[in-house]
């Protein structure tokens, strides 16, 4: 291997002119963030506008103290104290430009699952203002069933015994926000960066449910000093490559062990709660609102939701890519018919948004050739992703009277790509949800009853008892069954 400049601080003036990087120094930064689960999309959103900020000056208060709060954070803890905090963001344009910076932001980085203290430490330190996550669905460690807090979880149990000792997220935050009080200083704000429908509120109730199980005076306080702003987040960030970090090293002659690739494009719409001051991120792009919603389902809806039709769809034919799919006239076709028909008349009218060119500049990110997102990173997790993505256009059309067959045709396929688990070449495929074994076997019972798959209630509720529904998957699961090909039941669908 060459002698490529390590990434550290040491190094930064020695970087070629072609890499842009800090004009600050992440040296002088206070932790006026502290961020929970630094992964590649922490890295190219929240670290990236708020590395923008800093580098117009004037912001020194707002650094990032990074934490991760499980084994599997390791990984990055080494990485970016190998780097002094550093990583490279990588934007890649649809034309082939591609514009590289150092970022700086993420000043620090403590591991939680090693020294809980310190976490709870650099939380109640006077310097936070904002504690925010990006944790994934199952962070939130809300029960399915009943959409409360799920107090069976066996860390959960932990964390209410052993307080000062914490493993969940809502441990450290209680933790932490308790010795705010005690010690008289102002609450933080808890600010979800999760791509979930109202997660400012989400993260609320379940803070609250599982404070007050362990002191009710102060879940009061909590109730009464915190905020959690909803927010819809965006910027497509696939897992990064060996090719990255090999682009890194030819371009630009230097070694950085985990870069960050992303796409152009980056969105924050935030509704403009903060307990405890917040950066001057509007400086920067970021759109503060009074009501995040009707973002967030646009983007949900449209956005993820035609991920996952392309992810689904995309993997059982044999697709590697998202843009591989979109260059394939019957996968974008049956993509816009999908968001035209269905999706978008579930939308109430999005302030400042065209929905058409929101659409068609969708059409523009997904077909970015050199993003080259993996239709298996898309469809990872789809059992947490399908009952808030595609689920509710359904029920909504449901309820209206409108078409649901676009939509139905790709719950059908996904059963069969629980059931086969193989591409249509035959070729094993990557499957990695939380739910598998149970997807697996209600699909496996397709054969003998054609409705088992949608009966899954953990994934489908009730939608099983929609007549319309049920009669519209039995459909399309039997011709699926029989052998029909799915490029020929897309274009059947479509026409
Ligand atoms: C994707 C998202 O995981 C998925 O299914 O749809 O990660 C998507 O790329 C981001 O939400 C874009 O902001």
């Amino acid at each position: 291997m060459n002698q490529a400049a390590e990434l550290n601080r040491a190094n930064l003036s020695e970087l070629p002119a072609s890499v842009a990087r800090p004009s600050y120094d992440p040296v002088r930064l206070k932790s006026g963030i502290v961020h929970v689960g630094v992964g590649g999309f922490h890295r190219s959103h929240e670290a990236f506008y708020t590395d923008r900020l800093l580098d117009e000056g004037d912001a020194e208060q707002w650094g990032i103290c990074g934490v991760g709060i499980r084994a599997g954070d390791r990984r990055i803890a080494e990485v970016l104290d190998k780097q002094d905090g550093l990583y490279s963001l990588i934007v890649r344009h649809p034309d082939g430009r591609i514009d590289t910076r150092v970022i700086g932001s993420i000043h620090r980085f403590i591991l939680g699952d090693q020294d809980p203290q310190a976490v709870v430490a650099q939380m109640a330190h006077p310097d936070t203002r904002i504690v925010s996550l990006t944790i994934t669905e199952g962070g939130y460690n809300v029960d399915p069933e009943t959409g409360q807090f799920d107090f069976a979880n066996a860390e959960a149990q932990h964390d209410l015994q052993n307080p000062s000792e914490p493993k969940l997220v809502f441990g450290f935050l209680t933790a932490a926000l308790r010795r705010r009080r005690d010690e008289g200083l102002p609450a933080f704000t808890v600010q979800s960066c999760d791509n979930i429908q109202h997660n400012g509120d989400l993260t609320g109730r379940m803070l609250l449910q599982f404070a007050r199980r362990q002191d009710a005076e102060l879940a009061k306080w909590i109730e009464d000093e915190v905020c959690f702003p909803n927010a819809m987040v965006d910027r497509i960030t696939p897992v990064t490559t060996d090719d990255d970090i090999k682009y890194l090293k030819t371009h630009h002659g230097y070694h950085d062990r985990w870069p960050v690739t992303c796409e152009p494009f980056c969105q924050w719409v935030v509704e403009d709660k903060f307990c405890c001051g917040r950066p001057a991120w509007d400086r920067v792009g970021v759109q503060f609102v009074p009501d995040v919603v009707p973002y967030e389902t646009m983007k949900l809806r449209l956005l993820n939701a035609g991920h996952s039709v392309l992810g689904i769809l995309g993997a059982i034919h044999g697709h590697a890519t998202i843009n591989d799919c979109i260059a394939d006239p019957t996968f974008a076709a049956y993509l816009r018919r999908f968001m035209d028909l269905e999706a978008t008349p579930t939308l109430d009218p999005v302030p400042g948004i065209d929905l058409d060119r929101y659409k068609d500049t969708l059409f523009e990110r997904f077909g970015n050739p050199n993003i080259r997102d993996s239709v298996s990173r898309i469809c990872l997790q789809s059992s947490s992703k399908l009952p808030v993505f595609l689920l509710p256009t359904i029920e909504a059309n449901l309820k209206a009277g409108r078409s649901i067959d676009l939509g139905t045709f790709v719950v059908a396929a996904w059963c069969l790509y629980n059931d086969r688990q193989v591409d249509r070449l035959g070729r094993p495929l990557e499957i990695v949800d939380d739910r598998k074994d149970e997807l697996h076997a209600a699909a496996h019972r397709t054969e003998t009853d054609p409705q088992a798959f949608i009966k899954f209630k953990p994934v489908f509720g009730d939608l099983a008892a929609s007549e319309r529904f049920a009669a519209t998957y039995t459909e399309l699961i039997e011709r699926i069954y029989a052998g029909a090909d799915l490029v020929a039941e897309m274009r059947r669908l479509v026409r």
